[in-house]
């Protein structure tokens, strides 16, 4: 998918939170990049490594058990899940982007915990290394800033009044 990233609107509030990253071992060096750009957005952001836990699992299809379990701990602000899917010659290309992308997507709406997609669907093995800080930017940096935003964004409506 093309496109341009949005401006980032992160309160200075999120610093001192704490955040985990998901990742998927699945074409590990290109998943590595994504955890690499998750953690430096994290990081540009006052949330440092002592403030973030990294969790791996197998492949993608895994990222939203893993995210459920973190998410429901109530330790983190915000749960980033990065991963490379590559189209190979079967649907199995199918059936694993939508499980992670619906599974991630129902994680976030089940808790309420801020769970972000950072998940590359590629076509070819070159256009997932444009997305794992190529080209076409990082897909991992992207998902931890989303992360960053939507942490904020819940932090000032839990805190706002009622109606008056
Ligand atoms: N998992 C990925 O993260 N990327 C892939 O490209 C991939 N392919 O191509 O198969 C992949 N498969 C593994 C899957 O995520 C599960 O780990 C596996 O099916 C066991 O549940």
């Amino acid at each position: 998918m093309a496109g341009i990233a949005p401006k980032r609107r992160i309160p200075p509030a999120v610093r001192g939170q704490r955040f985990a990253v998901v990742v998927a071992r699945f074409n590990e060096p290109i998943s590595k990049k994504l955890l690499d750009g998750a953690l430096a957005a994290l990081a540009g952001h006052g949330v440092g490594d002592d403030a973030v836990e990294v969790h791996w699992v197998p492949g993608s299809f895994e990222l939203p058990q893993a995210a459920q379990a973190l998410a429901r701990t109530g330790r983190f602000a915000g749960v980033v899940c990065v991963g490379t899917v590559i189209k190979g010659a079967t649907p199995h290309f199918d059936y694993v982007c939508a499980v992670a992308a619906q599974g991630i997507s129902r994680v976030a709406l089940d808790t309420g915990v801020p769970v972000t997609f950072g998940v590359i669907t590629a076509l070819t093995e070159e256009q997932a290394w444009e997305r794992a800080g190529g080209v076409v930017g990082n897909r991992g940096e992207e998902a931890a800033l989303a992360a960053l935003e939507m942490a904020g964004w819940r932090r000032a409506v839990r805190g706002r009044k009622g109606p008056r």
